[in-house]
């Protein structure tokens, strides 16, 4: 008789548990982005380094963080700030040891936060023991790069072998004596491209990721990677063909976009070579059950970008990055902008697969500066509550800005190469890239250096962790309960509909199992009354749940559904009541 009762019972158990799938760590958590170099200085250098980072994971862990993916730091003489890598296989000096690579790790395991390392594997550096082999004729070595004979043109001048650009400026082959050839670096002169036409090269970088995975790493962030291949010059007499101009209204011929990058980017051997490095992260998780995340960086349309994710047969990244929110709209965008950029993603992603949200990079200005400081938690509401991943970078959580740098101060070899002291800040990514802002002390409490690799920006002593840790409406407090809220089965599982209600305001619904929430930002100065009736299943009352930091409402504070006056600038989450 007993089991009668029980039946039905394990039946609605099954049902619901089949509706929330179980998701995996990286389905829920938030990636943090850190940018070693000025996250936190632990010796007074003036550099960030792995020992400052060390010492700050409890700050992820209050934030609700559970991942972090680290700008490159290994060995490199910084001609690209890291992203010139030396040696694939060590760390670089400034930033620390190996061994504190691995106190690193270990802390990390300790307060289960997972390490994402950035994998460049488009190029080395023209200072790494690889390069400089080559130039010495060992030809294992040589035939790591892309090598070109150069044109000798009707004045007797030795030119390089065709038009492509990099995409810094000015030619992409750079000369060397030593072998009398050109050498492709579609990125600086010091960025080397590796070939990855020869199996050589295919199998070195694999190691290379094997040998972190082995040291605790849970993935990579792949970087620049539809730049891997170039086309097969087999295919052209073995001659590499010009690149035909892009039609933009360029007047540079050395910029990079005066041309149509079909030669040198997005070909087709880049995916197979992605899934390759898939199906490695994949033995991994077959040997202890972690699944190990790689996220791709690809500006490119959205058709580009989701081939990234697989073929349908072979998978590919997790996490093909969605760059919507940096790409597709800024601070002068209207609400229905806004909704059909983030529906774009959705629209064009595989049903199976999951959508990420990043709205900042070190490549990118600022969420402050690019919206306005007013939007910044409604742009936080956008990455943390949308359906799918999270990815923050840091200091987004507190609203920092773009910091101003001179051109005497600019480093970025981006700002530099346009040899343009007024016009170089539309260039650089220092601004974005300026120390993180901890406290009011000196250097932000980021460094106890007299001059710190970047300056600080301006603002910082009213701007920081340590002021809005103080102060209960705050952008980090916004930022936590956000984190917080993510957690529950609406927004890990709920489905998602959104509405700009006029050019101002969008607003977007998340529910799951009698859940309803709907979240409403207001990108402009004007106020509004709006019907949230709109939505199905949202009437009656809604209690606010998150309010932006200008907001005048409260958490716990009621509204009545068909009609919500939004302040100008406002952005909160409202829960239906039951
Ligand atoms: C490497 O390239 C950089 C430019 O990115 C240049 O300044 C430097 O001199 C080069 N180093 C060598 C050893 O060629
Ligand atoms: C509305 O609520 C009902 C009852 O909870 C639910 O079954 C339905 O899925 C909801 N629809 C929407 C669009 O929220
Ligand atoms: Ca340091
Ligand atoms: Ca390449």
């Amino acid at each position: 008789m007993r089991n009668l009762f029980i039946l039905p019972l394990l039946f609605f158990l099954v049902q619901t548990t089949k509706q929330s799938k179980d998701l995996d760590w990286w389905e829920t958590t938030i990636f943090y982005q850190i940018y070693p170099r000025s996250f936190m200085d632990s010796d007074g250098d003036g550099i960030g380094d792995l020992n400052g980072i060390t010492s700050k994971l409890e700050y992820l862990k209050e934030l609700g963080v559970g991942a972090t993916w680290l700008s490159p730091m290994f060995k490199s003489p910084m001609y690209d700030f890291g992203y010139d890598i030396a040696d694939f296989y060590d760390v670089h000096d400034e930033y620390g040891t190996m061994e504190d690579f691995e106190k690193l790790i270990a802390k990390a395991n300790e307060l289960d936060i997972k390490i994402v390392l950035d994998f460049v594997p488009n190029h080395g550096s023209n200072e790494s023991v690889w390069f400089e082999e080559a130039l010495r004729g060992h030809e294992k070595y040589f035939d790591y790069f892309v090598w070109e004979d150069g044109v000798v043109d009707e004045n007797g001048i030795l030119r390089p072998p065709n038009n492509w650009n990099s995409v810094f400026r000015k030619s992409a082959w750079e000369y060397r004596e030593e072998v009398g050839k050109y050498y492709l670096h579609q990125f600086v002169i010091g960025q080397p491209d590796l070939n990855y036409r020869n199996p050589d090269v295919v199998e070195e970088m694999k190691n290379v990721l094997k040998f972190w995975l082995d040291k605790g790493v849970a993935g990579f962030r792949v970087d620049a990677i539809s730049h891997l291949f170039e086309v097969d010059k087999a295919k052209f007499d073995g001659m590499y063909p010009d690149e035909p101009l892009s039609g933009n209204k360029i007047e540079d011929p050395e910029s990079y976009d005066y041309l149509d990058h079909i030669y040198t980017k997005d070909q087709d051997e880049t995916y197979d070579m992605v899934y390759q490095w898939r199906d490695i992260f994949d033995e991994y998780k077959a040997k202890d059950g972690l699944t190990r995340v790689m996220m791709t960086e690809v500006y490119a349309s959205p058709d580009v970008t989701m081939r990234y994710f697989g073929d349908g047969e072979r998978e590919g990244a997790q996490m093909p990055f969605n760059f919507v929110l940096i790409t597709d709209v800024d601070g002068s965008s209207s609400a229905a902008e806004i909704k059909y950029a983030i529906d774009k993603f959705l629209t064009f992603k595989p049903i199976d697969k999951l959508a990420n949200w990043v709205a900042g990079n070190h490549d990118n200005s600022r969420v402050a500066s690019r919206f306005s400081p007013e939007l910044v938690d409604g742009i936080n509401m956008l990455v943390l509550l949308l359906p799918g991943v999270a990815v923050t970078y840091m200091g987004e959580e507190i609203g920092m800005v773009d910091g101003y740098i001179s051109w005497e101060d600019t480093v970025d070899p981006s700002g530099c190469n346009t040899d343009d002291p007024i016009n170089y800040w539309t260039a650089s990514r220092d601004p974005e890239r300026t120390p993180f802002q901890w406290n009011a002390q000196k250097n932000a409490g980021f460094s106890s250096a007299d001059k710190t690799w970047l300056p600080v920006a301006d603002g910082y002593e009213t701007l920081n962790v340590e002021v809005q840790q103080a102060t209960e409406r705050s952008h980090i407090n916004v930022y936590k309960a956000l984190a917080r809220l993510r957690t529950e089965p609406a927004f890990r599982h709920g489905r998602y509909e959104s509405v700009a209600f006029n050019s101002d305001v969008l607003a977007f619904k998340r529910w799951h199992n009698g859940e309803t929430y709907v979240a409403v930002i207001n990108f402009r100065d004007e106020v509004y009354n709006l019907d949230l009736t709109y939505f199905e299943n949202v009437t009656g009352q809604l209690e606010v749940i998150v309010s932006s930091v200008q907001s005048p409402k409260s958490s716990g504070d009621v509204v009545e559904a068909d009609g919500v006056q939004i302040e100008a600038r406002e952005s909160i989450v409202l829960k239906v009541v039951q």
